[in-house]
């Protein structure tokens, strides 16, 4: 894959790591922990030098029946920790975890350089400031909101339901204006699906690759793993970092993950791994 974010490049097969900072009170792992802006910038400082590639910061947590936060308190959170990185001549771009217009706009206006919407495009007018801004974006799977998503994971062929809704979102994307070369897909882990639909897709994700765009996925501290394991979410890095090798081996080109230093050496493992299998080379 190629993508120009932020005047930097991003080349080559990856596997390209996403580092998750959230600016939130009640996020399912981390709530909390950097919702102060000084500890989300030294947080950001931190995954950079273990390896990310790019920062995803977030303002409002996803996680099944959270709270929605309204666009000005999502620009309270996140805006001050892009001035101040950029400020600080952070090097990695900067992705933000919006699914609002306005959200996404003023962020972009801050020094974000990408937009990542768990909710797929769903509005128009974060696809507009995405098109007008020329920035990627990542359009992920989900039905419905936070709020009703788990009552709507019922497919009936998974793979091709997901398949078919993320061209939709795609078509969202290039009909707001925005080039198709901007966009990444995301097949959504947890969002609209059951611990065990997750694991599917996770098996399956390389079918994905016929979308014809770089995939994203964020297995990290995930339901589906304390599903498989047992594990409670603070002892699900094993898991994290078991599904991160399943994706790399599959083709997935980025990995969305919080525990960035560790999720380098299985990312790389597993890419040398692809290679020394004679797997054929990523577009
Ligand atoms: N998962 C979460 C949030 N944003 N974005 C993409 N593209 N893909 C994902 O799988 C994804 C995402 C959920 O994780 P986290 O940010 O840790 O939790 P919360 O939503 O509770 O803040």
């Amino acid at each position: 894959m190629r993508l120009e974010i932020g005047g930097r490049i991003l080349e080559g097969p990856g596997p390209f790591l996403m580092g998750v900072v959230n600016v939130t009170p009640d996020s399912f792992s981390d709530g909390g922990r950097f919702l102060d802006p000084g500890a989300a910038v030294a947080r950001a400082e931190r995954l950079a030098a273990e390896g990310a590639d790019l920062i995803d910061l977030g303002g409002e947590s996803t996680r099944p029946g959270a709270a929605p936060v309204d666009a000005a308190e999502e620009r309270r959170r996140v805006v001050p920790v892009i001035e101040r990185l950029r400020a600080a001549g952070f090097r990695l771009p900067i992705s933000v975890d919006t699914c609002k217009g306005e959200g996404a706009r003023a962020a972009l206006d801050a020094g974000a350089a990408m937009v990542n919407d768990v909710l797929g495009l769903a509005d128009p007018a974060l696809a507009r400031a995405v098109a007008a801004a020329g920035v990627p974006v990542v359009a992920m799977h989900t039905r419905g909101l936070p709020a009703d998503m788990a009552a709507r994971a019922v497919y009936r062929d998974l793979l091709a339901e997901v398949a078919a809704e993320l061209r939709a979102a795609l078509r969202r994307a290039t009909d707001a204006g925005i080039r198709e070369e901007q966009v990444i897909l995301d097949p959504g882990i947890g969002f609209a699906k059951t611990p065990a639909q997750s694991l599917e897709l996770l098996a399956r994700v390389g079918e994905l690759r016929a979308l014809g765009r770089p995939l994203l996925v964020g297995p990290s501290r995930k339901r589906f793993i304390g599903h498989a394991t047992g594990a409670a979410v603070e002892d699900r890095l094993p898991g994290t970092l078991a599904a991160v090798t399943a994706c790399v081996l599959a083709g997935v080109e980025v990995l969305r993950v919080h525990d960035v230093a560790a999720a380098r050496q299985a990312a790389d493992l597993a890419a040398a791994l692809r290679r020394a299998g004679g797997a054929p080379a990523l577009g």
